[in-house]
């Protein structure tokens, strides 16, 4: 079956960009489930809902990615993305994010200050600049000079908790298990495109002008509108060694499922770091273009909210390489 996907798409390569795939993917085992949209952790059940109205509507799965991840990052109470996210270890609260549509568009930030929704910036550099990628100062130019609003992120809750952990300054980069809750959020929309969204403040007390993968497309974030979307979540730094999500699409490409693609990858960072991946946690979320889902992390707990017609919304646990 693999092999005869393979040569499909082996053989197909150059057709495929003049002729859908509809064919191909029609004859799969599930029928297409569309629309869909999947995002990590549980608080992607509430974006999920915000996604979901955009996507029942037979609205493009861009917009829905991009309104979906406003919840988390507009919402105080979380404090590992957006208003409310943990500072770096100056007390200052660093944003990454990137989305990307079916046209392998693309729009990136990092090390974000002052803006709630740095997806929505993300979208205006795909859109409104030659580039992928604005970072720090350059990045807040950009927003403001578009209309964003500079505003403090850092509440006082997470003020509180930073001005403990500096009574301490215990500074690992091995960031532990429960301070990672990236939102990634892939969608399939009625016309069946594919899009995807991914927004931090990365990991918590990091070292002032850290980049995680999040906003690096291709580590935290890939969409290939012929093939499928992944997204990752958990120690970035691992996630960019192997570009993950990249690594995810590729190997849908190639005829994996999107969870035995998601199990290859968390495969590849145990084997880069047979003994760091025992004490760190790296997820991965995909869907292919039919609408097929998977999703596996080195740890238990990492969870995926899912709603389509016949999930209407629900949370999962993924299953783990350690148990
Ligand atoms: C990072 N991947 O900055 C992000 C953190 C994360 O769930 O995923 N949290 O490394």
């Amino acid at each position: 079956m693999k092999t005869t996907r393979r040569h499909f798409l082996k053989v197909g390569g150059a057709l495929a960009s003049a002729f859908s795939l509809a064919p191909y993917f029609s004859k799969a085992a599930t029928p297409a489930t569309k629309p869909l949209v999947i995002s990590t952790w549980n608080f992607g059940k509430a974006a999920n809902v915000e996604a979901w109205k955009v996507l029942s509507t037979n609205g493009r799965a861009l917009d829905a990615v991009e309104l979906g991840v406003h919840v988390p990052e507009g919402d105080p109470t979380e404090t590992s993305v957006g208003l409310g996210g943990l500072p770096d270890r100056d007390g200052r609260v660093t944003l990454d994010a990137c989305i990307m549509d079916e046209f392998s568009n693309c729009g990136s930030v990092a090390c974000l200050e002052h803006i709630v929704h740095p997806i929505s910036v993300a979208r205006k550099v795909m859109e409104k600049t030659p580039h992928v990628m604005l970072v720090g100062d350059g990045a807040l130019q950009f927003a403001l000079a578009n209309g964003f609003k500079k505003e403090n992120l850092l509440t006082a809750e997470s003020e509180k908790a930073w001005k403990e952990w500096i009574k301490k300054s215990e500074y690992k980069p091995i960031a532990n298990i429960e301070n990672h809750d990236t939102i990634g959020m892939l969608a399939l929309d009625m016309k069946q495109n594919l899009s995807g969204a991914c927004t931090t403040s990365g990991m918590a007390y990091k070292m002032h002008g850290r980049v995680g993968d999040s906003p690096i497309i291709g580590a935290g974030l890939f969409v290939d509108n012929e093939i499928g979307a992944a997204t990752s979540s958990g120690l970035g730094e691992e996630v960019i060694r192997i570009v993950g999500s990249h690594l995810v699409v590729e190997l849908m490409r190639q005829g994996n499922s999107p969870q035995q693609a998601c199990e290859i990858a968390v495969k590849r960072v145990v084997k880069n770091q047979p003994e760091k991946s025992k004490s760190i946690q790296v997820g991965f979320l995909a869907i292919n273009k039919n609408g097929e889902y998977g999703a596996y992390a080195l740890q238990k707990g990492f969870t995926y909210a899912l709603y389509s017609n016949e999930i209407p919304n629900k949370v999962f646990e993924a299953n783990s390489y350690y148990k």
